[in-house]
């Protein structure tokens, strides 16, 4: 997608944090901070939503998860603990619609979320 800001920093034509980077995934810090740590991995490929992610990609949301934990591990902080999320259209509270995972970390975070 041309103008897309997340398509933007997975091609580096935008500036952000990247800390971690592969064919697929791109990892950097969120530009807003929720958490000591807020990171989000992204795709490469533009999916909008979750729900325009075809069922043959799950691979590819696994492979989002994966880089949160790997993430938490080498960060030190996979055993305090932390939270993986996606939102997802307005009621899920969705700003930037190209899907991202938050990694969230560094303080105690509390449930139910607002
Ligand atoms: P969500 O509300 O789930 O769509 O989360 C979007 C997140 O993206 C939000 O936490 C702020 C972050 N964000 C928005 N614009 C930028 C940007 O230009 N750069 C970075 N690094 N993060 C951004």
């Amino acid at each position: 997608m041309t103008d897309c800001i997340f398509c933007k920093i997975a091609n580096r034509e935008v500036n952000s944090r990247i800390v971690f980077e592969n064919e697929r995934v791109v990892a950097f810090h969120d530009l807003f901070p929720a958490a000591p740590t807020h990171v989000l991995i992204v795709p490469r490929q533009h999916y909008s939503t979750l729900n325009d992610v075809p069922a043959d990609q799950a691979a590819l949301l696994g492979e989002m998860v994966a880089t949160a934990t790997q993430l938490a591990k080498d960060n030190g902080f996979a055993e305090d603990g932390y939270r993986v999320v996606m939102n997802c259209n307005p009621d899920g509270g969705q700003s930037v619609y190209h899907i991202h995972l938050h990694l969230l970390a560094g303080r105690k975070l509390t449930w139910p979320p607002g």
